[in-house]
């Protein structure tokens, strides 16, 4: 009969959170307002010519800045448990140095936290999602050791004001784009270009920021604020673009490179980085005529320093590529780089679906796969997904968002049944905001942001609407139809 037809409805885990994502520089605007310093994507947005493919800034963004009271309006409706945002350094320390505290900005993440508590919705706050103080930058940035000491004193000032209020902590968000992305090409401010050399410079300096942030809060914070404090780290899956011997260790390596580089040296029992990353990159250097390898050596003090400073993995994740190794591509990278360290070759499949971002596309078994292989290599650690989301050039009615929302949180599920011990899920992004060197051009919302508008309205897209019924009866009817295209929000 007709119940034969129906599909199972799959419950997630007692328990189990959902929330919606937004960094600071990307949404807040009010760039110079009431006191707020320079960051260093203030001072590449204002570089002329711009090197923003729209030409647009953060200047006024979605402007949360004033708009933050009605937007907790919204998340109350939506059933947020969680909110994940991050905090501008510059906007609380002007000069990116504790010795000048701007009580302003620091008002305006009380007044948010406040409202977000008052509503029962959790805030889970992030240092550093990449606007680093102008003057930090003037001086090295993650390329001066002394960032860690840097990084600490800002810490100390957000957890001695917000830290009775907050009980999620995420210290950096992805290291990878901020040192492959900011020092080794020009992918991210502050567009360093020098590859080979500072990302790896970066990455340890970067390990050690969180490290140190981490048993500031252990010894200090925690045993009167009580919290969890984390990393997140953009996971993409790379799969073996054949059986071959060789593409499976291509494959292998790209994952070392792009995210074991981050998680092995806090997750793994070893600590570390990872044994291919060192041996390749120090082989490689040895050929070129370096002395010594241009992967910085983590010292065994500071290998036992960072293993272990994590309460949970947070973990940012949208696609996967196809990995293959060709000998015969030889000297395609420049010497040193990176890439050419890994000796990796990626393409996309163009039977997957494409997002208006052109590195996304989605791959729920690749998710699934990442998910997989955290719990195996790292002991199962506690995960958040602090970020998984879908881009489109606009339109409220956003079935490929829908579908790939449902079908990633399929994946999770089919992992959870497994065993992983992931404790929650967040949405990339709550509103449309500026994507970075794209503008505002790819738009991730569930909901829309109407830029033309002083007032930047904001409209419920469909997704918002499906996620908001996943929330409310915490679970995925397997009857609802991906591929449904009608108008009306279920
Ligand atoms: C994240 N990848 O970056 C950032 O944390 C957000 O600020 C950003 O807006 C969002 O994703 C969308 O781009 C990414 O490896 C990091 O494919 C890694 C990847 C993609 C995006």
């Amino acid at each position: 009969g007709v119940h034969s037809l129906q599909k199972p409805v799959r419950k997630f885990p007692e328990g189990f959170k959902f929330g919606a994502a937004t960094a600071a520089y990307q949404v807040e605007g009010a760039w110079n307002e009431d006191g707020k310093g320079p960051s260093i994507w203030d001072d590449l947005t204002h570089t002329d010519p711009s090197p923003i493919s729209d030409g647009s800034t953060g200047d006024v963004a979605a402007d949360t800045y004033h708009l933050w009271k009605s937007d907790v309006e919204l998340m109350k409706q939506l059933g947020l448990d969680f909110y994940r945002f991050s905090i501008s350094w510059s906007r609380i320390l002007p000069t990116g140095f504790p010795d000048q505290i701007n009580q302003k900005g620091v008002d305006y993440y009380d007044n948010l936290i406040t409202e977000l508590l008052k509503n029962k919705i959790e805030p889970m706050v992030t240092l550093y999602h990449w606007d680093l103080p102008s003057n930090l930058q003037k001086l090295g940035g993650f390329a001066n050791p002394l960032i860690v000491e840097w990084f600490e004193q800002y810490a100390r000032v957000v957890f001695d004001k917000f830290g009775d209020k907050v009980k999620y902590w995420i210290t950096i968000n992805e290291p990878k784009q901020i040192c492959y992305e900011g020092y080794g090409s020009t992918a991210k401010a502050p567009r360093l270009n020098m590859t080979g050399i500072a990302e790896y410079i970066c990455a340890k300096n970067v390990l050690l920021s969180h490290a140190k942030v981490y048993h500031l809060y252990d010894e200090n914070y925690r045993y009167k604020q009580n919290g969890q404090i984390g990393i997140s780290v953009s996971c993409t899956w790379y799969e073996p673009a054949s059986d071959t011997i060789e593409d499976h260790q291509a494959a292998e390596d790209a994952r070392q490179f792009d995210w074991g580089q981050y998680i092995h040296p806090i997750f793994s029992k070893t600590g570390d980085f990872p044994l291919s990353l060192k041996n390749n990159v120090r082989l490689r250097s040895k050929e070129q005529g370096f002395l010594r390898s241009r992967l910085p050596v983590l010292s065994s003090e500071e290998i036992v320093y960072i293993r272990g400073s994590s309460d949970f993995l947070g973990i940012n994740s949208y696609t996967t590529k196809l990995t293959y190794r060709d000998a015969s591509l030889e000297g395609m990278y420049p010497v040193p780089s990176y890439m050419d360290d890994m000796s990796a070759v990626m393409v996309k499949d163009a039977s997957w679906p494409q997002a208006q971002s052109s590195w996304l596309q989605s791959v729920p078994w690749g998710f699934y796969k990442i998910l997989t292989q955290v719990r195996y290599l790292y002991d199962n650690p506690a995960v958040w997904i602090t970020e998984n989301g879908w881009s489109t050039s606009g339109g409220l009615i956003d079935n490929d968002r829908v579908k790939y929302y449902r079908t990633y949180l399929g994946a999770l599920l089919d992992a959870v049944e497994e065993g992983s011990n992931i404790k929650g899920y967040t949405a990339w992004s709550l509103f449309d905001n500026f994507e970075w060197m794209s503008g505002y051009a790819d738009k991730f919302g569930i909901f829309e942001v109407d830029f033309k508008d002083p007032k930047r309205t904001r409209t419920p897209r469909k997704s918002a609407h499906v996620y908001k019924e996943i929330i409310r009866s915490r679970s995925l009817d397997m009857n609802y139809d991906v591929d449904d295209k009608t108008v009306v929000a279920p």
